[in-house]
């Protein structure tokens, strides 16, 4: 009897060890899952149109803002004699611009955050776009 029920609480320690560790393995991932959050909201048909230039190697100015729901127009100018990239993957933009060159382009910002931007050529070449 008494061997019994000492196996019984070994087999009930044995779970509640599988247990614990099985909830340390999940939160991790839930926590690391948090940390961006962005919210989708509709157009407003509001439109912010920025000049920015790509001059020295890098973004002037380097942190660009719009509101949330607005249409940004984006007046890029390359000065330099190399040619460049603009690229912000979170509204799958991509353009390059060749040494000298100009081109406006346009996406609606239709999320909330702080989001990069960088030239693919010249990875130290970086900015940030912050939708409010
Ligand atoms: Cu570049």
């Amino acid at each position: 009897m008494k061997a019994k029920l000492s196996l019984l609480i070994v087999v009930l320690i044995a779970l509640l060890v599988l247990l614990a560790s099985g909830c340390r393995q999940g939160s991790p991932t839930t926590t690391v899952t948090g940390t961006q959050t962005t919210i989708t909201v509709p157009a407003t048909g509001g439109t912010s149109t920025i000049d920015l230039e790509l001059k020295d190697f890098k973004f002037m100015p380097d942190t660009i803002e719009t509101k949330a729901g607005n249409i940004v127009i984006l007046n890029l100018v390359n000065r330099d004699s190399a040619d460049h990239t603009f690229t912000l993957d979170a509204f799958s933009t991509d353009v390059r611009l060749p040494a000298g060159m100009q081109e406006s382009i346009q996406f609606l910002a239709d999320k909330k955050g702080t989001f990069e931007f960088h030239c693919s050529i010249h990875p130290s070449m970086r900015g940030s776009l912050v939708v409010k």
